[in-house]
């Protein structure tokens, strides 16, 4: 059935049009209205790592650290080559994968649940494989383009028919977005019940296994009412983290996906690397009379999934990465210190190609790594090197501040050069300095006056019987003064108090 639908820049009209357009394709509406999960903690992205070292990460760093979850890489059965990418080429819905068994990522999630730590699974379920070839899958399973037998036959995609290519080339165009194909990826025709059921049975799997939810794949090419009549289906308390890039001015919007669950605020990690780089903080220009921040095209807070960096825009958009080891240090500890979305960090490996796959075996595996003994960014990465960022003392020095300052409000920020810093009302004050010169900033607070440890160079453990492992700041008067060297970050809170000299 042809779609048109004319330009239109209100999101409101949009979300009304999607629906009425759902509607001329004579699906149901969705009875059960998905709850959106309860707010979480911060979570960590292990990307290409296999299950059984993020068992081992879960009980040896993410646990005592405070991760309440992980969102891994895809656990389906994939395409086979080198590349990280053949991960979001499914030719199955086996759990079985270059990452591992299913039995090892059931092994995983019973592991990592009982050190706290919930696992989400990145679920690739808007398209199946773009080789023009047929081919055999990672688990063994035969293919060809549109033909996954037992699966999805031909019957069963969008065929576009919009360009000569049949690929999105216009993201201006929703139709086009939305049922056209994602770089020659077969585009699963998710209007049709009989997808829908076989995509429910695919997450019901995943949920019989553990997970307390999906990062959902590829969003934005799935109308929302497809997603939503998919999610409702699902038990409550499954948590759906949609993924929609957000484009200025495109007509699909990570707004009409709040619906059913939480968003990845793409614009977040744009708006916090540019005062990174350029020490202009524009802080004043994000309060409204009322002294409330207005984050002008941020997905509602209670809905928004917040990141530095993810495995695309580290290959991409993002000009802080590990590459700027520093930098993404203060990144990290601004998005942990704010008191805006659900933030997660992301952990990958070096590389120099973008294509490049994680470490493997001879027969494709990606090998196990451990983190272990890593503390911080290091100068020079080997291509293939874990960064480890979730082991990282300053990672879990900021966990442990944004567990303890809960969601007070973050206060108007104090500027000094190229210094920034802010406190969290009452229970933790943040500050970083992107420049070269050392600065000190005075920070209003109504902190209790006394030392504290700093978290950032101190790590979680910031406090010991003696005093503080890393750096000292005082709270005196309703001011907190962070004196900070270049490229550094500090931050206190009001459970790292430092001991009384004895
Ligand atoms: C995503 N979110 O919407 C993933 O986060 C992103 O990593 C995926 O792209 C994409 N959507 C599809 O799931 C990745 C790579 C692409 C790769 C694609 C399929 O960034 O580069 O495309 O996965 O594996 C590759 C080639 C293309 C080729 C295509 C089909 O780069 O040139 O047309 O495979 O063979
Ligand atoms: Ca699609």
């Amino acid at each position: 059935m042809p779609r048109t639908l004319t330009v239109a820049t209100f999101t409101g009209f949009l979300v009304t049009a999607v629906a009425v357009l759902a509607g001329c394709s004579a699906q149901p509406a969705p009875t059960e209205h998905v709850e959106p999960g309860e707010a979480t903690g911060a979570g960590v992205q292990l990307f290409q790592l296999p299950w059984t070292s993020i068992a081992d990460e879960c009980e040896q760093t993410l646990g005592p650290a405070g991760f309440a979850w992980v969102l891994t890489s895809p656990p389906n059965e994939h395409i086979v080559g080198e590349q990280w990418w053949t991960s979001y080429q499914p030719v199955s819905h086996r759990i079985e994968s270059r990452l591992g068994t299913r039995e090892e990522f059931a092994d995983m999630v019973a592991r990592c649940d009982a050190a706290g730590v919930e696992i989400v699974a990145d679920a690739v379920i808007n398209h199946m494989t773009g080789q023009n070839t047929a081919g055999t899958g990672f688990a063994g399973t035969a293919f060809e383009h549109y033909d996954y037998p037992g699966l999805y036959g031909p019957g069963d995609f969008h065929y576009c028919g919009l360009a000569a290519s049949g690929d999105i080339e216009d993201y201006g165009s929703r139709e086009q977005v939305q049922d056209c194909e994602l770089v020659n990826l077969a585009d699963l025709d998710t209007s049709s019940e009989a997808v829908r059921a076989k995509t429910v049975g695919y997450l019901d799997d995943l949920l019989s296994l553990g997970v307390a939810g999906v990062r959902v794949d590829a969003a934005k090419h799935m109308a929302a009412d497809d997603v939503e009549a998919i999610v409702s289906q699902l038990p409550g308390g499954t948590r759906i983290l949609s993924e929609v890039i957000r484009g200025a001015g495109e007509p699909v919007q990570p707004e009409e996906y709040t619906g059913f669950g939480d968003v990845f605020e793409f614009t977040y990690g744009r708006d916090l690397a540019q005062p990174l780089q350029s020490g202009v903080w524009s802080d004043p220009t994000l309060r409204d009379a009322d002294d409330e921040y207005v984050r002008a095209q941020h997905v509602p807070s209670d809905r928004a999934i917040v990141f530095v960096d993810n495995h695309d825009t580290e290959r991409g958009e993002a000009k802080i990465t590990y590459k700027r080891g520093d930098l993404y240090v203060l990144a990290n500890v601004l998005m942990l210190g704010d008191d805006y979305g659900t933030p997660v960090v992301y952990s990958g490996y070096a590389f120099t190609d973008r294509d490049a796959g994680p470490r493997a075996d001879e027969d494709g595996r990606a090998q196990d790594a451990s983190c272990a003994g890593v503390d911080g960014p290091v100068d020079a990465y080997e291509d293939g090197e874990r960064t480890c960022v979730q082991s990282w003392t300053a990672i879990r020095g900021m966990l442990a501040f944004h567990d303890a300052v809960g969601d007070v409000h973050r206060m108007p920020g104090v500027e000094s050069g190229d210094a920034y810093g802010f406190e969290r009302a009452g229970r933790g004050v943040v500050a970083v300095n992107p420049g070269e010169a050392a600065e000190t900033l005075e920070i209003p607070t109504t902190m209790p006056a006394g030392d504290y440890c700093d978290v950032v160079s101190g790590g979680p453990d910031a406090t010991t019987e003696d005093g503080c492992r890393g750096a000292v700041f005082i709270v005196d008067d309703g001011v907190a003064t962070l004196k900070l060297p270049g490229r550094t970050a500090a931050a206190i809170h009001i459970d790292a108090a430092a001991p009384p000299a004895s």
